[in-house]
């Protein structure tokens, strides 16, 4: 692909180092092709088998067992909530703020977490389950945004998911969290400022904007039914990063139609069994939804989406690390993402344990 922009010099992003901005976060990306060859001598990851039994006794969050805190779960049958037993925001936190110095300052964070198990099966992913079976996690998602956005102190609902142990999840039944916070997340205050002035610049939504163009070029594009596209952002940093937008201007899933939450339920699964079928294994990863903050607020900029960020980058062992340069000055890839989305949109949408 020769980028049109500087034809005298004939840059070619599958050959040449490059940076890419992200306009959601404001940061760029530094994309080396040429060095997708170089050898490695790095860590090996540990594999771990991932045939599960469908109930494990000692599993915390399986129905029926007796949680940390010796709370016994009920024999649920769908998704099932808890109010986390050892959350990192709690809502009778003191209000208050402590600045000694212009450069030194603190302020109070009320909120409270909870854990959505979602399914009693503990031998499935979002990624063996259907559609069909996500649907009743996605109405649940809905469901805690909602009642979440009622209660006092809170200003933002954060719907996330650590799956796997590389990525530090403490237990693989299925499930994923809920932090719900006073003050914005970093994050979203950063997303919130980059699709606030594009709204009032262009009247559009940002990712309205970005969606038409990836739409166009379908370089990227691995995966859209009727309400959704998933894709690799073009400043994507983890090697297979991926994006689910609503085709919609949505600012929020309660706003979501009967098929728009069958169309978020389909897409999550056709992500996540493209994710397992690239190194045959149960993919890690960390997901969440970004969308308008509960607060009183003018959030009509805010465009729904999901972030995924998995660590894998050659094999279902070698991850990518982001550290040295990394760290200290910028994120760098080596597969760029166009290469990504095509090995992602290759992937068939059986997954590979059910495959002949
Ligand atoms: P992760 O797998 O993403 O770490 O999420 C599991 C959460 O479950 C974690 O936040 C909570 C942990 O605090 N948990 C309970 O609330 N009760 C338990 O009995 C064990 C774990
Ligand atoms: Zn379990």
């Amino acid at each position: 692909m020769v980028a049109k922009v500087n034809p005298t010099h004939s840059l070619n992003l599958s050959e040449h180092p490059h940076r890419r901005f992200n306009p959601l976060t404001r940061e760029w990306v530094l994309v080396s092709p040429h060095r997708a060859k170089r050898p490695w001598q790095g860590q090996v990851e540990a594999t771990h088998a991932d045939e599960r039994p469908t109930h494990d006794p000692t599993c915390y969050l399986c129905p029926g067992n007796i949680r940390a805190n010796g709370i016994k779960n009920p024999g649920y049958v769908s998704t099932y909530v808890f109010d986390n037993d050892f959350p990192a925001l709690l809502n009778d936190t003191p209000g208050g703020d402590y600045q000694p110095h212009a450069l030194v300052q603190a302020q109070s964070e009320r909120g409270l977490a909870r854990v959505v198990c979602f399914s009693p099966r503990h031998d499935l992913t979002l990624a063996e389950m259907t559609a069909a079976d996500i649907r009743p996690v996605v109405d649940e998602w809905v469901r805690q945004y909602h009642d979440l956005a009622q209660m006092p102190n809170i200003g933002y609902v954060q719907v996330f998911e650590n799956r796997g142990a590389m990525m530090g999840a403490s237990n693989p039944h299925p499930h994923g969290q809920i932090w719900a916070s006073e003050h914005l997340p970093q994050e979203v205050i950063v997303e919130d400022a980059s699709q606030r002035d594009y709204w009032q610049q262009h009247k559009r939504s940002l990712l309205a904007d970005y969606l038409d163009f990836e739409l166009q070029s379908g370089e990227r594009v691995i995966y859209q039914n009727a309400g959704f596209v998933a894709l690799v952002p073009f400043w994507a940093i983890w090697p297979y990063e991926t994006m689910i937008i609503s085709k919609r201007h949505l600012t929020q899933m309660i706003d979501f139609s009967e098929a728009e939450r069958d169309g978020l339920a389909d897409v999550l699964h056709q992500v996540t069994v493209r994710y397992d079928n690239i190194f045959h294994t149960s993919f890690p990863y960390s997901m969440g939804f970004h969308q308008r903050p509960v607060s009183e607020g003018e959030w009509d900029h805010w465009h729904w989406h999901a972030h995924f960020y998995p660590p894998l980058l050659r094999s279902a062992t070698v991850r990518k690390f982001l550290v040295g340069y990394e760290m200290l000055g910028t994120p760098q890839r080596d597969i760029t993402a166009e290469q990504a989305a095509q090995r992602i949109r290759e992937q068939g949408d059986v997954h590979y344990k059910q495959q002949p």
